[in-house]
């Protein structure tokens, strides 16, 4: 199922090989993804840590890529300030991660960035229902949130095909939906046809030795 919006790619930062960091960046632009994904770890949230804000900040030098970052951390409102922001970027926020979601997505309105809410593979879809109107898009986390190279959780298939109608019966159809984990070319294909539009693309597709012929893979599917 389709809802008719063009679908984008989101290349997860965290995979990239330090060592050829330059050079991966420049494949990915010129390959034509549609957003940089930074996954923003704090080591309570989840097990482990991810891209530092001091490191996103600094790559801003470098792209005019829109970043989408994915903030996997306690009281993300303490950290947001600190976040180069900038209109067309993308902030996923965990439902749990503060008392304060109402507040925290009140801040980021600020910024006049999207704002999407991130829900585990164990998070209800029915927790959207008391922010449904507040936010741009869902994040949707097809493995636990923390590591990349991770197996899908077979529950998240049924649970995604259940998201749409969830959307269309409140009337946010047009929000976008954004598939987060273990996205190999056939999990692309799967949640492209269940109705995901933005897809992080990591281990499982484009960061390998082929980088280039990866992402026109992607591209390829995405276009069908
Ligand atoms: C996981 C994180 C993701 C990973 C992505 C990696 O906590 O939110 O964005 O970076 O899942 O991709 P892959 O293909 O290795 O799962
Ligand atoms: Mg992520």
């Amino acid at each position: 199922m389709s809802l008719n919006k063009k679908c984008k790619i989101s290349a997860s930062l965290m995979c990239a090989d330090p060592y050829l960091f330059q050079e991966s960046l420049k494949t990915l632009q010129d390959g034509g993804i549609d957003y940089l994904h930074m996954d923003v770890m704090d080591g309570h949230f989840v097990q482990n840590y991810g891209l530092s804000i001091d490191f996103c900040n600094k790559i801003r030098q470098h792209t005019d890529l829109p970043f989408d970052f994915h903030l996997m951390v306690e009281e993300p409102q303490k950290l947001i300030p600190r976040l180069d922001l900038r209109e067309n970027d993308i902030v996923s926020i965990h439902y749990e991660s503060t008392y304060y979601i109402k507040e925290t997505l009140d801040l980021l309105k600020h910024y006049k960035s999207k704002l999407f809410v991130a829900l585990r593979p164990e998070t209800p879809i029915i927790i959207l229902d008391t922010i449904l109107d507040y936010i741009d898009g869902v994040n949707f986390l097809t493995v636990n949130p923390g590591f990349a190279g991770q197996k899908l959780v077979p529950s998240t298939i049924q649970k995604a095909r259940n998201l749409i109608p969830y959307l269309k019966e409140r009337g946010k159809g047009d929000i976008d939906f954004e598939a987060d984990g273990n996205m190999s070319y056939e999990n692309i294909t799967l949640f492209k046809e269940i109705g995901a539009n933005i897809f992080v693309l990591g281990t499982s597709s484009v960061f390998n030795d082929d980088m280039k012929n990866s992402i026109q893979r992607v591209h390829q599917i995405l276009k069908d």
